[in-house]
């Protein structure tokens, strides 16, 4: 039976592709959602797609994803280093959980470099662009394994 993954998407991502493209490069969300896709139906796995411009609606969608999703894939955008309550909302949640950033955020501004997210993450993969989300979800895989 196959499972399904949350791929959760923080504030201004929905603007990948279109600017700041020397940092975050050309590829759109939905170009990136199409990878994550190819990606996971290589492992029999689902994608289920959500962004929002507001921690509380990703709070809400942590705690819809409990019993609903096997695992998480998580790029909180600037949230990641601040957003408390959705470090504890996923704190709630059972299956892996693997955040990504699609730049190194610690060879970049110094606020960047701490992300409160990653001490709720099974694992973080940063600085690799697109190419983290495929290894996410191959990450998620493997700790489904049993
Ligand atoms: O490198 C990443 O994936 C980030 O999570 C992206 C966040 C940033 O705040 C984190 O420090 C690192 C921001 C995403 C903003 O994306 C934009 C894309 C195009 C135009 C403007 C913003």
């Amino acid at each position: 039976m196959s499972q399904a993954i949350a791929l959760l998407h923080g504030p201004n991502l929905n603007l990948l592709g279109q600017r700041e493209v020397d940092i975050y490069g050309t590829t759109t969300e939905a170009d990136l959602l199409a990878l994550v896709e190819k990606a996971g139906a290589a492992h029999g796995l689902t994608i289920d797609f959500f962004q929002s411009n507001h921690e509380g609606e990703l709070v809400d969608r942590v705690h819809a994803a409990r019993g609903a999703f096997a695992g998480i894939v998580i790029n909180g955008g600037a949230l990641s280093h601040y957003g408390w309550s959705l470090h504890d909302a996923l704190a709630t949640f059972e299956g892996p959980i693997i955040e990504v950033h699609l730049s190194n955020t610690s060879k970049r501004e110094s606020w960047r470099h701490t992300s409160v997210l990653t001490p709720v993450a099974n694992g973080t993969i940063m600085g690799l662009g697109p190419h983290g989300y495929e290894l996410a979800i191959d990450a998620i895989a493997r700790l489904l394994t049993p």
